[in-house]
């Protein structure tokens, strides 16, 4: 399993690659807010554990093991961005709230999540319920 920040770097490359069909260094050092040689060095440990190529002149592609586990790391920020917006966060916090939890929940969590979304979605007069109670919560 990657770590935390492992699982940061494949996110980005894979939403690099799929918005602009490349990922150099440089792109996702500035995506990360990280140092390029810090970029490269975590590349090459990627490259090690088989979740991409990298070949210093010719970019990097992502093995089909580092693209199936990006496309789950981006499916599981969008589900959480999803949830906290159902459950009434503030738009502001979103992204950032997402950031800082989706790499220390189980897939177990991020699944049974998922059903609550769904069951959500599903009839927005449970939104709306829900929106009530807040505002109740709210006054008092
Ligand atoms: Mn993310």
């Amino acid at each position: 399993m990657p770590t935390p920040s492992m699982e940061d770097y494949i996110e980005q490359i894979f939403i690099l690659i799929e918005s602009k069909g490349y990922a150099r260094v440089s792109d996702i050092a500035e995506a990360l807010s990280v140092h390029p040689s810090s970029v490269t060095k975590m590349v090459q440990k990627l490259d090690k554990d088989d979740y991409l190529v990298y070949e210093k002149y010719r970019g990097l592609v992502l093995t089909p093991k580092g693209k199936k586990i990006g496309k789950r790391l981006v499916d599981r920020h969008h589900l959480l961005e999803q949830f906290l917006k159902i459950i009434g966060v503030d738009e502001e916090n979103i992204y950032k709230d997402v950031e800082g939890i989706e790499h220390h929940l189980s897939w177990n969590s991020i699944d049974r999540i998922g059903d609550l979304v769904q069951y959500f979605q599903a009839n927005p007069s449970r939104v709306q319920a829900l929106n009530k109670l807040q505002l109740e919560n709210d006054d008092e």
